[in-house]
């Protein structure tokens, strides 16, 4: 990597002013982040060596109980947003309801909401491969000066004002959009800083990778079964290549740098899937289509959906744009 490249703090100060609101609070927020992002690899990094201290008697050196690593990735980024002060609320697919945050000198001035996948695709952390914090963010609807509500965290992913996602890989990245386009950022771990090494990042139009778990072939519905023999048959470009490392985060990175599609469909024995609207499917969707990609649930686009529960899942289509038309006009035919 080039250390002549613009550091994270560098980029986010340069482009405070184009965010829709530039009061410098959505900034101090990335910040967070930021910050949340390298306490998490830390603990990432080490996995491996935590494992084997919890297998004799889930206790660590320091005489403290082993706790799962999702858990603790929850714990360190609602701690680290707590401490700055700067969200009135968040909301973590770890935790049952929403947290409000209640700082009693601001009492309730916070714009900012926060929704957190602390540690997507942690069934991963055990054999060594590729997990992801995903995180989305909206200005409140309720007036400030008042609790955050129910409403504040069930908006449309459309309203939201960032998203992003930290993948924890051969490299450690940040990718995230402030809806001004996608950059990717990959942290320099003997200095513990985030450089711009992924600008501007777009889907290609197409792609030839398709990621799903054929596993579950039998349970999909005959439209989804359809675009898979559509993808394996021996035809102009085709057939395809399946990739699915069953973690989102890095399942959709590969796919928006090569060109793919990642499919969740529903299937006869999860009526939506399984991924969450709020904490995976808007921010990658709104990821997405920053990135000349597209979204959808099989019949309409992901962002506009009105969600009526923190832990809701939707069935997901989510890549390269003509590839996503594809596998919604073999649904369509059904
Ligand atoms: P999680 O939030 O419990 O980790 O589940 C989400 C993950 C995604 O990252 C991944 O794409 C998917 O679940 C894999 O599920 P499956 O094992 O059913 O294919
Ligand atoms: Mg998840």
């Amino acid at each position: 990597m080039d250390l002549r490249n613009r550091t994270l703090g560098e980029f986010i100060i340069e482009n405070q002013s184009s965010f829709k609101y530039s009061t410098g609070e959505l900034s101090k927020l990335i910040n967070a982040i930021r910050l949340a992002a390298k306490v998490v690899n830390h603990e990432v990094n080490k996995a491996g060596l935590v494992d084997i201290l919890g297998a004799s008697g889930d206790i660590n050196v320091q005489g403290e109980g082993q706790q799962k690593l999702d858990v603790l990735a929850n714990e360190k980024f609602i701690q680290t947003l707590k401490n700055r002060e700067i969200v009135c609320g968040i909301a973590s697919e770890e935790e049952e309801g929403f947290i409000t945050i209640n700082s009693n000198d601001k009492n309730h001035q916070n714009k900012y909401v926060v929704l957190i996948d602390p540690l997507d695709g942690s069934s991963n952390i055990d054999v060594n491969v590729s997990v992801g914090t995903i995180f989305s963010i909206y200005r409140r609807i309720t007036p400030v000066g008042t609790p955050v509500t129910m409403e504040d965290f069930l908006q449309p992913g459309i309203n939201q004002v960032a998203a992003g996602y930290i993948i924890y890989g051969t490299s450690t990245m940040l990718v995230y959009t402030t809806g001004d386009g996608v950059n990717g950022f990959t942290l320099n771990p003997a200095i513990g800083t985030f450089y711009l090494s992924h600008p501007d990042m777009k889907f290609p139009e197409t792609g030839r990778i398709y990621s799903i778990n054929e596993g579950n072939y039998v349970h999909f519905p005959q439209g989804v079964k359809n675009y898979i023999k559509y993808c394996q048959k021996e035809e102009d470009d085709r057939p395809y290549t399946s990739r699915y490392i069953g973690s989102l985060v890095s399942d959709f990175h590969r796919n928006m740098i090569k060109g793919g599609i990642y499919m969740y469909p529903k299937s006869s024995i999860a009526s939506n899937g399984k991924l969450r609207l709020l904490y995976e499917c808007n921010p990658v969707a709104f990821l997405a289509e920053q990135a000349n990609g597209k979204a959808t649930d099989g019949h309409g686009r992901i962002l506009e959906i009105k969600p009526s529960e923190l832990h809701q899942r939707v069935p997901f289509f989510c890549g390269s744009k003509k590839m996503v038309d594809k596998v919604m006009e073999f649904i369509a035919e059904q």
